[in-house]
């Protein structure tokens, strides 16, 4: 089984990553060869930022890298919290002093106009000169109360209509169907097998 690095220290995205790419790939995390993976998020946009981490790392390792950047943007905050969706608040907050800030910040917008959008860029590392970048989102509401224990991070208040449900109320398939991180990666997926056919 071929091996890929997904140069990222959070918990969710590993998992997600390994139920959606682990059958065919040996998903191996940084810890695992004791690299260090606090790099510096210097970026503009989640296509940026997951360039400089999967470049930082891929150098590193040389290894077939890849990485996520992704977050959350509202369309009553004119996008944020954005790429800072992590550090929104504060690098230390808890999710829940989060969304008690988002709460504040869109107690007067209409439920209407709550809408908003889970994005996620991925960028595969392969050499120096075969860096490629896959790029998905999904559309959704902001709530008002947070719902569900599954997934991580903005799921619990990201209402996702299709399903009248809160994503953090999707079992972890369905959220992979429809979510951001399973769109993106399955474009990854896509990408790789055709390079696999090409060198056999
Ligand atoms: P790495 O950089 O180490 O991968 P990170 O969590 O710092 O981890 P990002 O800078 O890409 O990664 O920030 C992504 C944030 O966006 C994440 O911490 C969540 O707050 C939010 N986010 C991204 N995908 C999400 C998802 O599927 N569900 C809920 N929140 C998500």
């Amino acid at each position: 089984m071929n091996e890929l690095l997904f140069a990222t220290t959070n918990q969710g995205k590993r998992k997600e990553l390994i139920a959606l790419l682990g059958d065919k790939y040996k998903i191996i995390l940084p810890n695992e060869l004791g690299v260090d993976t606090d790099v510096e998020e210097t970026g503009r946009t989640f296509a940026e930022n997951s360039r400089i981490k999967a470049v930082t790392l891929g150098r590193l390792s040389g290894m077939m890298t890849v990485a996520d950047d992704s977050g959350l943007e509202i369309d009553a905050l004119n996008g944020a919290p954005g790429i800072y969706s992590a550090r929104f608040g504060g690098h230390n907050t808890s999710y829940d002093e989060k969304f008690r800030l988002l709460m504040e910040l869109l107690q007067d917008v209409p439920a209407d106009k709550r809408t908003a959008r889970f994005k996620c860029a991925i960028t595969l590392y392969e050499s120096e000169d075969k860096i490629t970048v896959f790029e998905d989102k999904v559309e959704g509401l902001i709530a008002y109360e947070r719902k569900g224990e599954n997934g991580f991070g903005y799921d619990p208040i990201f209402y996702v209509p299709e399903f009248g449900k809160h994503m953090a109320e999707l079992s972890p398939e369905i959220k992979n169907q429809i979510s951001h991180r399973g769109k993106a990666v399955r474009k990854l997926a896509e990408y790789l097998l055709n390079i696999k056919k090409g060198a056999e």
